[in-house]
């Protein structure tokens, strides 16, 4: 089989971002971009001779074409086996999963998760290294210095490989092994919750609806609640893995899962519900009548981690990203274990579960995970819950005020301004970032501020540094506002404004009623209107 060599040249704008790379679609199709990534990649982590890779994605459209590029490139680079779910898919914890489970040295992801997919959606391609997590900054800030001296490429010249069929088979020198998608993940599943707690709950008539939104998790949603548990036919639902997502958008939130929050909220709904993003690997959690945001969804699974059967010893410790509610910071107060603030992305998590300092962490963005993976995990989540309520016998209603009574209720939302100018976007930040150490002492809009900092992360077990990590401002009482730009938007600059504030004795408020305060201090302190020109945010989660 010929083995090509490519020239080509740099191609700007390959700097990885929260979850890697991510770029429209059409970018990612034009000549040599992703051949270029992959190559620079392979030279990030110091080749691939030899070593054993895991594929997949989450099937959006470009995902198989790009598939079969990354073999070929595998292949021509001298890789020995790359380990691939069938159809080219794996859902993002799954993947991590494979990594893990077969020694692998690392694994390429192909992904935009929670981005609208299709031409003229968004693609992208994520590196994850042995532990099966998130390539850490710096391997990411090599793979972006080889994007930007790269050269040529290596890739074989070699009809597409049959990914449909399971077993191994050759490209070249290399072994291709496709494998089943759902299998080890489906009994990774089995080892840690407890199975027949969960058969006899839906034996006695638990109603539960799943929203896969046409992505990746209807799969493994349908084998493991359905075909395994034995819930009825039809709790999964938007169940098919389909190139456009059904034309939607795949981020598990009220907004865009808004069809199963009216279920949940209206007559005669389900017991539970719950719905994933584009890759598995988030989640959202509502009961009947009780939507749970991500931040008290992670406390209330730590609270009652116990009576999981992998978790039965207790957390290790807690992790949650700084723009995370603290709600998980009580919890584990009480429980006399650590809490560690860490900043957005599941990257920065990974170190402190390689080292068994945490057990469960999570994002106010529906990412919840624990150390059985080194990703976020969606279906997990969903589990998790399930195996609580199980236990408990109780609504997620009754759950949630139970746990209130307990620790106090963060009230909690982040409100998204998308496609902002960049530049106003950046000025935005810079400004504040500029009058931030001025601030304690003063008001804003009537809420006196304690604390003002631009957030910086000494990781506690390699030593890295990580900053200018989103602008935090405290208030008198508990309240916080916390500002940052996503590093995952494909198009200008998508301001993020997370409000968050502390109440121990009225549980039943409207959310957006109960952070009124905060909000208008955010635009006192801000000019948040001013500056980017709207009037009100584009999404509220
Ligand atoms: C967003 C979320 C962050 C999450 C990241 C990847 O990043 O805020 O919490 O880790 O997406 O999630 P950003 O930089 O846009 O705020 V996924 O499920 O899209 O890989
Ligand atoms: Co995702």
């Amino acid at each position: 089989m010929p083995l090509l060599t490519v020239s080509t040249s740099p191609i700007d704008g390959q700097k990885p971002g929260t979850s890697g790379l991510r770029k429209q679609t059409k970018i990612f199709q034009s000549p040599n971009f992703l051949e270029n990534f992959i190559q620079s990649i392979w030279t990030g982590i110091g080749g691939v001779t030899g070593k054993t890779l895991v594929l997949g994605g989450d099937g959006r459209f470009f995902n198989a074409e790009a598939a079969q590029i990354v073999l070929r490139m595998a292949a021509a680079s001298g890789a020995a086996r790359v380990i691939v779910g069938q159809n080219a898919l794996l859902s993002t914890p799954a993947a991590s999963h494979l990594i893990r489970k077969r020694g692998a040295d690392g694994g390429i992801i192909l992904s935009a998760s929670h981005n609208p997919g299709g031409p003229n959606g968004d693609f992208g391609v994520k590196y994850n290294t042995g532990n099966g997590g998130p390539a850490p900054e710096s391997v990411t800030e090599k793979i972006f210095a080889a994007t930007q001296v790269i050269s040529e490429y290596a890739i074989l010249d070699s009809a597409d490989i049959d990914l449909a069929t399971l077993g191994e088979k050759t490209l070249g020198d290399m072994i291709v092994d496709v494998v089943d998608p759902v299998a080890d993940y489906a009994d990774l599943m089995a080892s840690i919750f407890d199975f027949d707690a969960l058969k006899a709950l839906f034996a006695g008539g638990f109603r539960m609806r799943f929203d896969a939104m046409h992505a990746i998790t209807g799969p493994y949603a349908r084998a493991i609640l359905e075909d395994t548990l034995g819930a009825e036919t039809g709790t999964v639902i938007n169940g098919t893995p389909s190139p456009d997502f059904g034309k939607g958008h795949p981020d598990p939130n009220p907004i865009w899962a808004k069809t199963l929050m009216d279920e949940m909220m209206g007559r005669d709904a389900p017991d539970f519900g719950a719905a994933s993003d584009g890759d598995g690997d988030r989640n959202m959690i509502v009961g009947r009548g009780q939507y749970v945001t991500p931040s008290d969804s992670l406390a209330a699974l730590a609270a009652n981690a116990t009576l999981v059967p992998a978790y039965s010893g207790g957390l290790s410790g807690v992790a949650r990203s700084m723009p995370t509610s603290q709600a998980v910071d009580r919890v584990a107060a009480a429980q006399g274990i650590d809490c560690f603030e860490t900043p957005t992305g599941w990257k920065f998590f990974g170190n402190l579960l390689d080292a068994g300092r945490c057990t469960l962490c999570g994002e106010e963005s529906a990412g919840t995970g624990s150390d059985h993976v080194r990703e976020k995990d969606g279906l997990w989540a969903v589990l998790f819950w399930l195996n609580i309520l199980a236990k408990r016998q109780i609504s997620v209603k009754a759950l949630m005020e139970d746990h209130w009574q307990r620790f106090g209720r963060n009230y909690y939302s982040r409100h998204d301004y998308e496609g902002v100018d960049a530049g106003a976007a950046n000025a935005l930040m810079d400004d504040l970032r500029g009058r931030l150490s001025a601030l304690p002492g003063t008001q804003a809009a009537g809420l006196t501020i304690t604390s003002a900092d631009d957030f910086a992360y000494d990781d506690p077990i390699d030593g890295s540094r990580t900053e200018k990590q989103g602008i935090r401002i405290g208030f008198d009482g508990g309240a916080r506002l916390v500002l940052r730009l996503s590093g995952t938007g494909t198009v200008g600059a998508t301001l993020r404004v997370y409000l968050e504030t502390l109440d121990t004795a009225v549980f039943d408020k409207d959310a957006q009623e109960a952070l009124a305060p905060v909000i208008a201090a955010a635009e006192a302190l801000a000019g948040i209107k001013d500056r980017t020109g709207r009037d009100a945010p584009d999404v509220i989660t």
